[in-house]
């Protein structure tokens, strides 16, 4: 025992012992080799696992998604359908629209035609009717003065005195005539005369012209006659045809720069005149009234009225 104590040298033992740990130490190698492997497996298989549901995930999303994409195409699919159809429409509609407008334009320039046309007549009939009112005012006026004239006819021929006149106004057969002084043209003698509730003398008969000239003194006097409207148709105031004349000679000659209102000269023949020129006489008329206070002789249908027996 002592010798293996002091050669110091052994080997064996220290062989067993350095054997007896590197196997303990190859099999923790190993053990620590497998837990490492195992643990790398292990992650490694999480690792796939994980990816593994990761790219289902990714997988059912993708198919969702495709889904949900193919959906929204076939309702886009279907919108665009939808759209075309109301392109089509809306188009169609336009069309009707521009037509509508030109049916309308031209049933405008139509209306617009006839609205001129209308205007037009409407004119026409107005001046047409202005036209009959005068014309039917100056036959009512003539009728007036025909009514005023029997009417006077027969209170004369009961008796009744038709020789009232306005104060300053001569009497003569059924007129009263007004003898006017003073500087006027034509038309406002005649303004003046329809101021005194006359109108501008209107002579008929030789006789009338006889009395006239009796009163005019010689001056040159404006009287109702005048052809303002046609050139050579002479027109009386009271609506009379021109029947009797006293012209001068030569005379109506329109003469000047146009003359169609009508004087007595002094010699008392007529001439034509130029309206506006001045004359200082002027001779109105109008018809007499009757002196209605006086008793009317009693009317009998049948004949005279009888005599009464002495
Ligand atoms: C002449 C004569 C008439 C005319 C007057 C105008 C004097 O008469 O020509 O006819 O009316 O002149 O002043
Ligand atoms: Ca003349």
């Amino acid at each position: 025992m002592e010798e293996n104590e002091y050669s110091g040298y052994w080997e064996p033992p220290r062989r067993r012992c350095c054997c007896a740990r590197r196997g303990t130490q190859l099999v923790l190698v190993g053990l620590l080799t497998t837990v490492m492997w195992a643990g790398l497996l292990a992650l490694l298989l999480l690792w796939h696992w994980e990816t593994e549901k990761s790219l289902k995930q990714l997988g059912d999303a993708a198919i969702q998604n495709a889904l949900q994409m193919s959906q929204n195409l076939e309702e886009l699919q279907a919108e665009q359908k939808q759209m075309k159809s109301q392109d089509s429409q809306l188009s169609q509609n336009l069309n009707e629209l521009q037509e509508d407008l030109i049916n309308v334009k031209s049933q405008n320039s139509e209306l617009s035609q006839n609205l001129n046309t209308l205007q037009e007549d409407l004119v026409n009939v107005k001046s047409q009717g202005l036209n009959e009112k005068r014309a039917a005012s100056d036959s009512l006026e003539k009728l007036q003065e025909e009514v005023a004239k029997l009417w006077i006819e027969i209170l004369m021929s009961k008796g009744t005195a038709c020789n009232v006149c306005p104060k300053d106004w001569l009497h003569f057969q059924q007129k009263c005539y007004y003898f006017g002084e003073g500087s006027k043209q034509w038309i406002q003698a005649k303004f003046t005369c329809s101021d005194l509730e006359g109108r501008l003398v209107s002579i008929h008969s030789q006789k009338e012209q006889d009395f006239l000239m009796q009163h005019i003194n010689k001056k040159e006097s404006w009287i109702g006659l005048q052809d303002l409207n046609m050139e050579g148709e002479f027109v009386w105031p009271d609506g009379s045809p021109v029947g009797y004349s006293n012209w001068s000679p030569g005379e109506p000659n329109n003469g000047g720069q146009g003359e169609d209102c009508v004087m007595m000269r002094g010699s008392g023949q007529w001439n034509d005149a130029f309206c506006r020129s001045y004359l200082d006489a002027w001779v109105c008329e109008q018809l007499a009234t009757c002196d209605l206070s006086a008793p009317l002789a009693s009317v009998t249908p049948t004949g005279p009225t009888p005599k009464n027996e002495p």
